[in-house]
């Protein structure tokens, strides 16, 4: 965080456990006396989304009296959360906001926060300690560190360094199995692994990294005899996978000024999200868990139906509305929707993506896109286009990639799915042209740059971003895809939405 509100801090008053008692009476605050509330959740990647989701449902088992489950926030990175929230004794303000309305509610479920590059033994105290029964994880699609194939990226440095460093480990990866091996040492039973990630299986995907990177520790270790932990991973630990879903964008200063001023008090990392709030979560969890079905979220035998529905009917025109955005001029979800060529082209895309989603598995489509107009005309989120563009490497293929072919295997022609791989691509190759310099971030940006910079003809570009993405890795219609792809490019080259620069952006 910028240093000037660190300092602003210093001289005004902060929201706090003392000051939570005097806030204005509209506002909800924690009831409950967070004194009695013993860990039982560490949380790693304790960013905003986690913050918006399931903080809140986490404060409203502990209003209700649960005592034993009690948040320990641990970002993977950086300081910021933590320095924010610590003085405050954990608490922040979440801003639900609706066009024409915002409702504030203080959330008091973290309990304390850790920054692991600072102390990972406190880290891998909190994931020892027989108390924590549940691991949540909100770190990023990137933090996966999955290869292009999909499997774990094992040459990444953090990967060769845990691996080697089993004591002191960067990378979720490394926590978990250290954590997971301690236990194992000790007796103590393992702790449930909830991924609420935007991946596909998002528990499935997470057991199957974990049980690789614990078969090459199990190889280093095998001559001291500590072998059998990707064995112990795979038959002894639940991965339950889970659908999340709140939009929840960036919190800016001018949304600190506002809610401080509706506090009387300074906060100095409010929340701000929408008020549509989802989470369906499978029930397998053999170490106990909150009674999270009386409070909103859904518990399922099979997650898949609506994981595939919300990634791709969601998340994917979430993708295209801010490629075709930027390349547009559209700063936020909101202006973007609302130009009627880009609602149609979403409509168009939903129309494409609807086909690929699980038959007889109870989906209703219909009311689903309906509400997801909605929810991107909410003008009061100011959801910047930007924000979600970053990543697109990492977000594209369980959003876009994976409809695309199936589609074309069911002999349909994905022309909009596949436009948004375009458009990924033009936007990507539009900063420092037409949008500005470092607009948004991907973990591949300096191997396109110099991708770019070669100049090749559109298709070989598009080609060789595939092998760098892995996008449709071995598949059969891999060449369809990527021509389909090329030829858009040309177009949206010749003029598609408008590439000039907009003093918007
Ligand atoms: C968005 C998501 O930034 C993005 O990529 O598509 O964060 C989206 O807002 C959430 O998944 C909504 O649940």
């Amino acid at each position: 965080m910028p240093s000037d509100r660190t300092s602003r801090a210093t001289t005004t008053k902060r929201l706090s456990s003392i000051t939570a008692r005097a806030l204005p009476a509209s506002i909800a605050t924690p009831l409950y006396d967070r004194s009695r509330v013993v860990p039982g959740i560490v949380h790693l990647g304790v960013g905003a989304f986690h913050r918006a989701h399931q903080a809140a449902y986490v404060d409203d088992c502990l209003a209700a009296g649960e005592t034993g489950w009690g948040i320990t926030g641990v970002s993977l990175r950086s300081a910021d959360t933590r320095d924010a929230l610590t003085p405050q004794d954990g608490l922040y303000t979440l801003a639900i906001r609706s066009s024409g309305e915002e409702k504030l509610r203080v959330i008091g479920s973290i309990a304390s926060m850790l920054v692991a590059p600072e102390d990972p033994s406190a880290v891998l105290a909190a994931l020892t300690d027989p108390r924590t029964r549940i691991v949540t994880l909100t770190i990023t699609e990137k933090a996966y560190l999955r290869a292009a194939g999909g499997g774990l990226d094992t040459a990444h440095p953090d990967i060769v360094h845990d691996l080697a460093e089993p004591q002191t480990p960067k990378t979720a990866h490394g926590f978990l199995t250290e954590a997971l091996a301690r236990r194992r040492a000790a007796g103590t039973a393992p702790f449930t692994v909830l991924c609420c990630d935007n991946l596909p299986a998002n528990g499935a995907t997470l057991h199957r990294l974990l049980i690789e990177f614990a078969e090459l520790r199990d190889a280093k270790l095998d001559a001291k005899g500590d072998a059998g932990l990707a064995k112990h991973i795979a038959d002894a630990v639940a991965f339950p996978s889970s659908m999340v879903d709140r939009i929840v964008p960036a919190t800016t200063d001018a949304d600190r000024v506002r809610i401080a001023e509706e506090l009387g008090v300074e906060d100095a990392w409010p929340v701000m999200t929408e008020p549509f709030c989802q989470w369906v979560v499978e029930d397998d969890f053999p170490g106990g868990r909150p009674a999270w079905e009386q409070f909103g979220v859904t518990m399922v035998d099979d997650v898949g139906p609506f994981e595939d529905m919300k990634l791709r009917l969601l998340n994917g025109s979430h993708s295209a509305i801010a490629y075709l955005g930027l390349l547009s001029g559209h700063a936020t979800v909101d202006r973007a929707f609302a130009d009627p060529a880009i609602r149609a082209f979403v409509d168009a895309l939903w129309a494409e993506a609807i086909p690929t989603l699980p038959r007889n598995a109870g989906l209703d489509t219909a009311s689903y896109t309906a509400e997801l107009a909605e929810r991107f005309s909410n003008t009061a989120l100011a959801h910047r286009t930007a924000q979600i563009a970053n990543d697109g490497s990492q977000k594209l293929p369980q959003r876009i990639v994976a409809s695309a072919l199936e589609s074309i295997e069911a002999g349909a022609v994905p022309e909009h799915l596949t436009l948004v791989i375009a458009a990924w691509i033009a936007a990507c190759e539009a900063r420092g042209k037409t949008l500005p310099e470092g607009h948004f971030t991907d973990p591949l940006d300096s191997a396109l740059a110099t991708l770019f910079g070669r100049n090749l003809p559109t298709e070989e570009t598009v080609a060789a971003v595939f092998d760098l993405a892995g996008f449709a890795k071995d598949h059969a219609s891999r060449q369809t895809l990527i021509e389909f792809v090329a030829t858009h490019i040309v177009h949206l080259k010749q003029g598609g939405p408008a590439l000039a620069s907009n003093p918007e952006l």
